[in-house]
């Protein structure tokens, strides 16, 4: 409730104006259940007891005209700021009266939700930290958010609301930050031991200070590179700002595709092979999964150090033989094969 974007500002308004309008009808019923429990009482000296009351049109208009009324208020600013707010949208203005000047490039900020970090590349600059955001202010952003592994989100309350960071997709939001200062951003989804942790400090700066701090973190040396994404992807709690002079292009797009790992394919030539397969003549496109489908699944060439072939599209012969077949875990109890184990005996 504390904004210094003006995405969050027009939130703040929205919550503010939908509270006020809700208290008009919470408001005087409150009044009114304390007034008539009191005008009511046994004990009124000047009592007016009516037992064939039953209609009052100006009772009825009001009870139906109120809400009737609210509704339609509420459902207009909600069709239109869903629309102006979609954080998909690009800025229209950066503040209130303040359209933004024609010809204006945003700044480019891709957001990865790491277990428990949060990694920011400048895909513009070459540059990327973690945990630490600094924009410049009064340029729009536009962010690109994705997740490593766990479904998260995305939130720094003073900039805008929460977005979702979701594994395999890719979501947006446009915003801009409107005053400098320090201010906290978080991750909004329960992920887990770290995510108490998992914050970055959101630094609001002039547009001179910006570029002080680009290259400041430029001269800090250290560079991000496919090989050292892959352990930065995995876990760990409470990790401390870091910052990266240089970037290996398309490491969010790798994030995105799930192609980090050294020899994983990604899911997006994955996708493209499978739309592929479905395209050779044959191929009953109205029942994908069934019939000359499998024919033509069988036929495709297996991709090397990719997909296993689904069960449902092997030939009786390949069955059993594929990577997909594991070996059970653990085949005895610990235990299991010494009667007289600690294994065995209850804990206490
Ligand atoms: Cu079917």
């Amino acid at each position: 409730m504390n904004p210094t974007g003006d995405v969050a500002l027009q939130q703040r308004n929205l919550i503010l104006f939908s509270v006020g309008v809700m208290l008009l009808i919470i408001g005087p019923v409150m009044v009114l259940t304390v007034l008539f429990a009191w005008r009511y009482r046994r004990g009124n000296p000047n009592k007016v007891y009516d037992p064939d009351f039953d209609h009052s049109t100006t009772l009825e208009l009001v009870i139906w005209s109120c809400p009737l009324l609210i509704i339609i208020a509420l459902s207009a600013v909600t069709w239109t700021s869903t629309h102006l707010l979609d954080p998909f949208r690009p800025l229209e203005r950066l503040a209130p009266g303040v359209p933004v000047p024609p010809g204006t490039k945003p700044l480019n900020v891709q957001v990865v939700a790491l277990d428990w970090k949060w990694l920011f590349i400048y895909p513009d600059l070459g540059i990327a930290t973690v945990n630490e955001l600094a924009l410049p202010v009064n340029v729009p952003v536009r962010f690109a958010i994705t997740a490593s592994d766990q479904f998260n989100t995305f939130y720094a309350p003073t900039l805008a609301g929460m977005i979702y960071a979701m594994p395999t997709m890719r979501s947006e939001l446009n915003a801009v930050l409107n005053k400098p200062g320090e201010s906290w951003g978080y991750s909004g989804n329960y992920t887990g031991r770290g995510y108490s942790d998992m914050r970055f400090k959101l630094r609001g700066v002039e547009a001179a200070d910006f570029d002080r701090w680009v290259s400041a973190v430029k001269a800090e040396g250290g560079s991000l590179a496919l090989s050292n994404l892959v352990d930065l992807i995995k876990p760990s709690e409470r990790v401390p700002a870091m910052r990266f002079a240089s970037v290996e292009e398309g490491l969010f797009d790798r994030t995105l595709n799930r192609c980090v790992e050294p020899g994983k394919p990604c899911m997006i030539d994955l996708m493209r092979r499978d739309m592929e397969a479905d395209r050779e003549p044959g191929r009953d496109r109205a029942h994908p999964h069934g019939g000359a489908a499998m024919r033509s699944g069988r036929a495709a060439e297996p991709l090397v150090g990719g997909k296993p072939k689904p069960a449902l599209d092997k030939a009786p012969e390949e069955k059993g033989s594929g990577p997909n077949v594991t070996a059970p875990a653990q085949s005895d109890p610990p235990g299991a094969l010494e009667p007289g184990s600690a294994h065995n005996r209850d804990h206490q």
